[in-house]
C-alpha cells in the first residue's frame, strides 16, 4: 500500500512538473491556438503529440497516425490522415496536429458523410451513381467485397434515374449509422483516447456541408 501511494505521488510529481513545464516554456508560442482549445486541453494534445512522436522528429507522420488510432495502411486512413497534414506535406506539425484531431474529434455524422461523399464526387454536383456508392462503402470498410445490404438501403434514397444526393445520402446515414460505422468508430477510439475533460470549441469546425467544394486538393486519386 505504501508503495503504491509513493508511486501515485510520484506519478503526480511528475504530471505537475510537465505542467509547469509546458505553461513555462510551450504554451507562449502556441497561443494561437487557445482560440481553439483551452489550456488544459492543449496539454492533453501536447502530452499525446509527445508520446506519440516515437521518431522524435517533432512531426506526427502517417505511420505514427496509424498507430495511434489503431488502424492499417488504406485509402481511407490516408484521407483521414490528410484532415490532419493539411498542406499533403506527408507530416503534420503540433499546429495541424491539434487542428486535424480537433476536428475528427469533432465532425458530425453528416459532416463525415460530406467527407467521404465528395471523394466520389469529382465534378461537385453532390450527386453520386449507385456504383459510385458502392465503391464509397467498400473504401470506408476496407473492403473488396460490396455491402449488398447496406447498398440496397441506399438505393432506395436514390432518384428515378438512379443518382443519390448528398442530402439524401446523409438521411441514408441518419437511418442507418453503420454504412459509415468504421469512420464513427475511429471517431470513436479517439474521444475516449482524450477523455471527457477534452473540450474543443465549436468554431474549430472546419469540414462542413458548406464548405463542401473549397478544397478539391484531395479529389481525383482514387478515379485516377
Ligand atoms: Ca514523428
Ligand atoms: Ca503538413
Amino acid at each position: 500500500m505504501g508503495l503504491s501511494l509513493s508511486a501515485a505521488s510520484t506519478g503526480k510529481k511528475r504530471r505537475e512538473r510537465a505542467r509547469a513545464k509546458f505553461n513555462e516554456e510551450i504554451l507562449p508560442n502556441i497561443s494561437s491556438l487557445l482560440h481553439h482549445v483551452d489550456a488544459d486541453s492543449l496539454f492533453v494534445l501536447y502530452s499525446l503529440f509527445s508520446s506519440t512522436d516515437k521518431d522524435l522528429d517533432g512531426q506526427f507522420s502517417y505511420s505514427e497516425f496509424r498507430k495511434l488510432f489503431g488502424i492499417r495502411r488504406s485509402f481511407i486512413s490516408e484521407r483521414i490522415y490528410l484532415l490532419i497534414d493539411e498542406d499533403n506535406s506527408g507530416f503534420a506539425g503540433f499546429h495541424e496536429f491539434v487542428n486535424g484531431i480537433c476536428r475528427i474529434y469533432t465532425m458530425e455524422e453528416s459532416e463525415w458523410c460530406a467527407f467521404v461523399f465528395r471523394i466520389f464526387d469529382l465534378d461537385g454536383r453532390k450527386m453520386l451513381t449507385l456504383a459510385e456508392c458502392d465503391a464509397l462503402l467498400r473504401m470506408v470498410a476496407g473492403t473488396d467485397h460490396s455491402d449488398h445490404i447496406h447498398l440496397k438501403h441506399v438505393n432506395s434514397f436514390c432518384d428515378n434515374e438512379g443518382m443519390v444526393t448528398l442530402t439524401n445520402f446523409q438521411k441514408a446515414v441518419s437511418s442507418q449509422p453503420m454504412i459509415i460505422g468504421h469512420l464513427l468508430v475511429v471517431q470513436g477510439n479517439l474521444r475516449t483516447l482524450l477523455g471527457e475533460t477534452f473540450s474543443v470549441l465549436k468554431s474549430n469546425k472546419v469540414v462542413t456541408t458548406n464548405e463542401y467544394t473549397s478544397n478539391n486538393s484531395i479529389l481525383g486519386e482514387i478515379h485516377g
